[in-house]
């Protein structure tokens, strides 16, 4: 606990959790020699495991452990190995007195790695990688038609191979905050769909351990680490780096979170894209869970198609959008043609200028005559003035968008914050004060605080409280005064609603003009 007291929001980047020198005592490890094939380095809990202190297997070969056939099998395979764990099928039970083990091997930092996992009573491994089932749960995310329905399903299918308490799909944004996307959980439990996080509760360098490993895996996150004799294996001069271990001991200030999440064991398994973590599935449970190994395996395979597939459903997701868009763009230029009062026909018809694409509202300001669309809110009067006193001295050319309005004006942005944090803006001629505009509000206010019983904690001491609610509060912070961004196609509508209304003031004006000769 002295240690973590020092973890900041800010510090926790620098934290070398690839080289904790210990494990989780689920199961125990042995470092080996690459060239003798001797045992150098062991975890403190072989005793326990094995009835053998790791002190007795420093120096040792594999057969004092093993038993002859076993160790014959093993050693065959030393050779191949590299980065990437290999399963070593066979349970072993050669091993003194203890239940059946599987062995995992890779080789990383000079080092063969042998892990030895526990295999649970309750091993349902064969059951699940059941082939038709595979087959089905593949046909499902494949057929998927958008990401929310790949992700509900991705969800589901590993509820169903896990049975974890909960399983939520976490997305991240640009910026590295994340929201619950689709969840599956036991009867009874909270809902977390929506919830946002901050980049923070997932630091840089565990991001980049999840590129390396598909899967993290915490059994059981009350443990107490069990520490790897000697410190440093021979000739290195730091403990040995456990990128690729599946045993590599949790850092505190994360076993802090899932505590105070009151999560007992997780697993999460990385959803990848164009080598950049697009988010993950998030397992849970309320008590410690063993998943075997096969079935962890199982769910890195739904997790790497689901990433495979992740592409093809964006580009799903963007077209059925963008022709929507495009559709009701037309709906209302129709509209807007037969109809005289130009006015009237952007802001009552159906669908209005609002309802083209998401916004919270929009409004028409031409020739000292404003009239608002709505959908959610558009400023009050005075406000919506201010804007358009603004925009018309700063908006430079035919289109002026951003996201944020506070960035270009502080004092603007704060007080129109609730309904005008993000604007998108278009002028009806050079040089003319006429606009169309739409808005959108602070993205915080879109989002609303879900968790249940969990009020926000001050730091206490300079000590991080982690929870959720205050991961929620972290995020609003880091989205101050910002709305969703603006997307290419609704710039594009934007911009072919003002060519037809420019036109159309253009013709009106003729009229009155050839009326008037
Ligand atoms: C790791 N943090 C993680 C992991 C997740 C989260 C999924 C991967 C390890 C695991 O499977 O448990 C966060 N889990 C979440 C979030 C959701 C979830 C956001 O289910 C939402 C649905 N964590 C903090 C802060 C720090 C921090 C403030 O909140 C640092 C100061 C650190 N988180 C931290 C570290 C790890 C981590 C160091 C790596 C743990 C490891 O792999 O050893």
């Amino acid at each position: 606990a002295a240690d973590h007291a020092a973890v900041t929001i800010t510090n926790c980047d620098t934290e070398p959790i690839h080289l904790p020198g210990a494990i989780q005592p689920y199961g125990f490890l042995l470092c080996l020699d690459p060239a003798t094939h001797l045992i150098v380095q062991a975890s403190e809990n072989t005793a326990t495991h094995v009835g053998l202190p790791a002190a007795e297997l420093l120096g040792q070969p594999l057969g004092r452990l093993l038993g002859r056939s076993r160790t014959a099998e093993v050693t065959a395979l030393l050779p191949t190995l590299t980065e990437t764990a290999r399963l070593l099928g066979t349970r072993l039970e050669g091993i003194a007195g203890a239940p059946f083990y599987k062995l995992v091997l890779h080789r990383f930092d000079r080092l063969l790695w042998l892990e030895f996992e526990p295999v649970a009573e309750t091993d349902t491994s064969a059951s699940a990688l059941d082939l038709s089932r595979l087959n089905e749960a593949l046909g499902q995310l494949l057929t998927a038609d958008s990401v929310l329905a790949l992700c509900e399903l991705a969800a589901k299918q590993v509820r169903a191979i896990t049975d974890f308490d909960r399983v939520a799909i976490y997305r991240f944004a640009p910026d590295d905050s994340g929201e619950v996307v689709a969840e599956a959980t036991a009867p009874g439990l909270a809902p977390w769909l929506g919830l946002r996080y901050p980049a923070s509760d997932i630091p840089q360098q565990a991001r980049a351990l999840y590129l390396k490993n598909w899967l993290r895996f915490i059994p059981d996150a009350r443990y107490q680490p069990a520490r790897l004799v000697p410190t440093c294996p021979p000739g290195h001069a730091r403990p040995p780096d456990m990128t690729y271990s599946v045993l590599r001991s949790v850092s505190p200030i994360h076993l802090e979170y899932l505590h105070n999440l009151g999560s007992a064991a997780t697993m999460t398994i990385s959803l990848i894209e164009d080598g950049r973590l697009w988010g993950m599935i998030t397992c849970h449970h309320l008590t410690p869970r063993l998943v075997s190994y096969e079935l962890r395996d199982l769910c890195q395979f739904i997790g790497k198609t689901f990433s495979s597939l992740l592409k093809t459903k964006q580009l799903q997701d963007g077209y059925a959008y963008r022709l929507g868009v495009q559709a009701r763009q037309s709906q209302l230029l129709e509209q807007a043609a037969a109809q005289p009062d130009l006015l009237a026909a952007l802001t009552q018809g159906s669908p209005t200028l609002a309802g083209v694409f998401d916004c919270g509202g929009a409004a028409v300001c031409f020739e000292q005559q404003v009239a608002c669309a709505q959908v959610g809110t558009t400023p009050p009067a005075p406000e919506l003035h201010r804007l358009l006193g603004w925009l018309r001295q700063h908006a430079r050319g035919e289109v002026f968008h951003t996201h944020s309005l506070a960035a270009h004006d502080a004092a603007l942005g704060q007080a129109l914050r609730a309904t005008a944090a993000g604007v998108l803006a278009v002028r009806l001629a050079p040089g003319s004060d006429d606009f169309l505009l739409w808005v959108r509000p602070e993205q915080v206010h879109t989002v609303t605080w879900a968790g249940q019983n969990d009020k926000p904690q001050q730091l206490a001491n300079g000590q991080l409280f982690l929870s959720p609610r205050q991961s929620f509060e972290a995020w609003k912070q880091t989205v101050e005064l910002m709305a969703a961004p603006w997307l290419e196609v609704e710039v594009e509508a934007a911009v072919a609603i003002r060519q037809f209304v420019a036109d159309q003031q253009l013709r009106t004006l003729r009229e009155v003009q050839a009326r008037a000769e």
